[in-house]
């Protein structure tokens, strides 16, 4: 539907390319051509015109001066910043040349792409650069470093990422947000908490930081980090202990409730009190208000699965809702993330059979180590969609593999983030605003078209744009490498193994912009679980097999208390993880980075209220500004924000951050990191 680029003035329906659960509609408006507002849609049955202020201020991002206009070439030391400008047909020779060259030196695994979901559409995000890559035969990534922890534990109890319909929460009586920081990253399911708590709703939210979703609720529960599946497990010891279990339900659509039954009896409210430093009165208080009130739905967030231990707390988690049967009222149950109801056929998409054989498989948390000690080692890396040298984990060793003189960076980006100061080679990318592509949601049931509404900014190009320039000069003649947009999206959309899909097509797409999943299609009661045994596993095979604990276990995290202070790096309300931290807008809306410290702490160390301090371990350090308040509990400590570090400064987090990997499906353990703060003597 070119007729959108090609008025030059009007309001264009869009949705939101971030990654955020909320996936918004959005209206467009554009004058002479320039985007010069972005607005919610009040049309979208879920997001209905509201959304959040950093996208509202996007268009200061999308005209920023600094923005990437042309591909550029190094000519300083990497790290430098000092590029001139080329052309983008000297540019894609330079990427193959050195490419062909490798090849015949060293093999197509020595080449690593690397990329997250900095657009989160389907083409841009996943299938064009993969299905290139497999052609290539390069090493491939695995995306870990969101949230695969989480999404692997709530699956082995549940089968996949199937949750409660986010529109059914309104009619929800207990919503308990745990370790979501909702008001700042899902802030429609606020809205939703907000609709329910009108009729009588109370709202629990559980959080190891007192911050504004932490405010927002009736009930704060402040817990210590890495430890809540003992606090879900004291809860399911007192329901069982005080007969507030559903057996109907434990009988008809569980396996394991025997085993778990006995299995509890351990996790006594005094031993939990004693883990998680919640009170042994809160913990009775709060089961019992689980037990007494439906239907009750757990939110349960990206944070606490972001520990070594991260994913058995949401396996832990997922087994809460079966004990009291909430699945079988509307608004009952809970959500990790909602996409496996808007499973496409990804097949199609990243084409795994362009492949000669299987390639190696490199965890991207493991990004610093693959750069600096892998052998047979990588020898160029192509990054888009991503900033690793600020959002990975272990950030010193990431830097120092960056700094390889003899590997070959090639990043594309809008801008020049702390990433693209150590490329080779830069592309301008394109804004999703200037592409077609197509979205699904991890958390409502909507599936978005985009169409472009503005032209490409500079000679920016897209992801696809990019990866057929570069299959063309590979010398790639596989018609598949040079399928358009709407080719793709059909073939997507063409995926009969999901039920929920079945109906939707382009053509619906591109009349409605939005179309909702059929969720009836396969209700999870009586038998929609896709389990091995078919019904929620309490007590999992499955899991023993795989040689993890069969039912839900508290283990606590594997940092060495070589360092006394737990600290948690959360995202904060105005940047999406690094996106819009180079914008000046969205920096002055967010105050700090703070270092949110228990007066505790603070006082044992000599700190006062926004006193400069040194956060440190063996890994890294980072100066930041102490804020003394009681929103931690002794003992832990939480910074907020993936900033930049171009101005000189020292905030770059994950330079503290462990490397490990989280005890499921190799995730990032950002936050059990353990540190020492100091004050800043000037
Ligand atoms: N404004 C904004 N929105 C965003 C993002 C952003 O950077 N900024 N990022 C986007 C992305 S990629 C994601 S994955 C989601 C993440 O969004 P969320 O699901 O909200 O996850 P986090 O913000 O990582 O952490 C949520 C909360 O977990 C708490 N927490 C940390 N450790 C623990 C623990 O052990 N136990 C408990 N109970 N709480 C703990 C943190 O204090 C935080 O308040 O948000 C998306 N939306
Ligand atoms: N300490 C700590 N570290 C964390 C987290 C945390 O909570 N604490 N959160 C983690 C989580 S949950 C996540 S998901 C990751 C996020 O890590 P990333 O996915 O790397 O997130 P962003 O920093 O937003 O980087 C996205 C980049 O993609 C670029 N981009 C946007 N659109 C396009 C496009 O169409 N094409 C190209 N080529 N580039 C584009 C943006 O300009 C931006 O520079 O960070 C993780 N790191
Ligand atoms: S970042 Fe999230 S809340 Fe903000 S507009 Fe995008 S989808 Fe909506
Ligand atoms: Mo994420």
């Amino acid at each position: 539907m070119s007729s959108y680029l090609q008025q030059k003035d009007g309001v264009f329906p869009s949705v939101c390319s971030l990654d955020c659960p909320d996936t918004c509609g959005l209206l467009v408006h554009k004058k002479d051509g320039k985007i010069i507002k972005v607005a919610g849609n009040p049309d979208h049955p879920v997001t209905k015109g509201a959304i959040c202020n950093k996208v509202r201020n996007l268009p200061t991002r999308l005209y920023d001066p600094s923005r990437l206009k042309y591909p550029l070439k190094r000519t300083g030391p990497k790290g430098s910043g000092e590029f001139i400008r080329i052309d983008w047909d000297e540019a894609i020779q330079l990427i193959t040349d050195q490419w062909k060259t490798l090849l015949a030196e060293h093999g197509a695994e020595c080449i690593l792409p690397y990329s997250f979901a900095g657009n989160m559409g389907r083409i841009n995000m996943l299938g064009a650069g993969q299905r290139f890559f497999h052609r290539l035969g390069a090493s491939r990534m695995e995306r870990t470093i969101c949230n695969v922890a989480g999404n692997t534990g709530f699956s082995f109890t549940m089968g996949g990422s199937f949750g409660v319909d986010p529109e059914d929460t309104v009619h929800s009586k207990l919503v308990i947000i745990w370790g979501c920081n909702a008001v700042s990253t899902n802030m429609h399911q606020v809205v939703f908490a907000e609709q329910a708590r009108k009729k009588g709703a109370q709202i629990v939210v559980i959080d190891v930081h007192k911050n504004q979703t932490g405010r927002w609720a009736d009930w704060f529960i402040p817990i210590m980090p890495g430890t809540d599946a003992a606090l879900a497990l004291g809860m399911m010891h007192i329901l069982f202990a005080e007969g507030l279990v559903d057996e109907g339900f434990l009988s008809e659509y569980t396996v394991g409730a025997e085993e778990l039954v006995e299995h509890v009896k351990q996790y006594d409210p005094e031993s939990v009190s004693a883990i998680t430093k919640v009170p042994v009165e809160d913990i009775y208080k709060l089961a019992r208000l689980y037990a007494r009130t439906t239907p009750s739905y757990i939110r349960i967030g990206n944070g606490p699965q972001h520990h070594d231990n991260g994913g058995m707390f949401a396996r832990t988690l997922a087994c809460l809702p079966a004990l009291t049967g909430q699945w079988k009222y509307r608004g009952g149950g809970a959500t990790r993330e909602n996409g496996g109801f808007s499973a496409l056929n990804n097949q199609v998409l990243t084409r795994p059979d362009l492949q000669e054989k299987p390639t190696r498989l490199i965890n991207m948390n493991l990004i610093g180590e693959a750069l600096t000690e892998l052998d047979p080692p990588v020898y160029s890396l192509y990054v888009y969609n991503s900033n690793p040298l600020v959002v990975a984990p272990d950030g010193n060793k990431v830097r120092k593999g960056f700094e390889r003189e003899d590997l070959f960076t090639v990043v594309h980006d809008l801008f020049l983030t702390e990433t693209a100061r150590y490329a080779d080679l830069i592309l301008p990318a394109t804004s999703s605003y200037e592409n077609m592509d197509l979205y699904t949601s991890y958390w409502h049931h909507y599936l978005h078209l985009q169409h472009p509404v503005i032209e490409s900014y500079g000679e920016s190009k897209s992801n696809l744009q990019v990866f057929r320039l570069l299959a063309e000069a590979m010398g790639f003649e596989d018609e598949v490498l040079k399928e358009s947009e709407e080719k793709i999206i059909t073939d997507l959309l063409n995926y009969p193994e999901n039920p929920y899909l079945t109906s939707i097509t382009l053509e619906e797409l591109q009349e409605h912009h939005f179309v909702k999943l059929d969720r009836q299609a396969r209700p999870l009661l009586p038998n929609g679980f896709t389990t091995p045994s078919g019904k929620i596993e309490l007590y999992s095979e499955q899991m023993k097999e795989m040689g993890y604990p069969a039912l839900p276990t508290y283990i606590p995290i594997q940092e060495p208390d070589t360092y006394p202070l737990l600290l948690v790096t959360a995202p904060n309300h105005n940047f999406l993880n690094t996106t819009f931290s180079l914008q000046e807008k969205h920096v002055s809306m967010e105050k700090g980075p703070y270092l949110y410290l228990h007066p505790e702490d603070a006082q044992k160390r000599g700190i006062t209220h926004q006193e400069k301090v040194r956060v440190y371990n063996d890994r890294g350090e980072c100066e930041l500004v102490a804020w003394v308040s009681e929103t931690v509990l002794p003992g832990a400590a939480v910074t907020q924000g993936l900033w930049s570090d171009q101005a000189g400064t020292k905030r770059l987090v994950n330079t503290l951050t462990p490397g490990r990997l989280a005890d499921m499906g190799g995730g990032a353990v950002f936050f059990s990191n353990r540190v020492e703060v100091e004050k800043i003597v000037v």
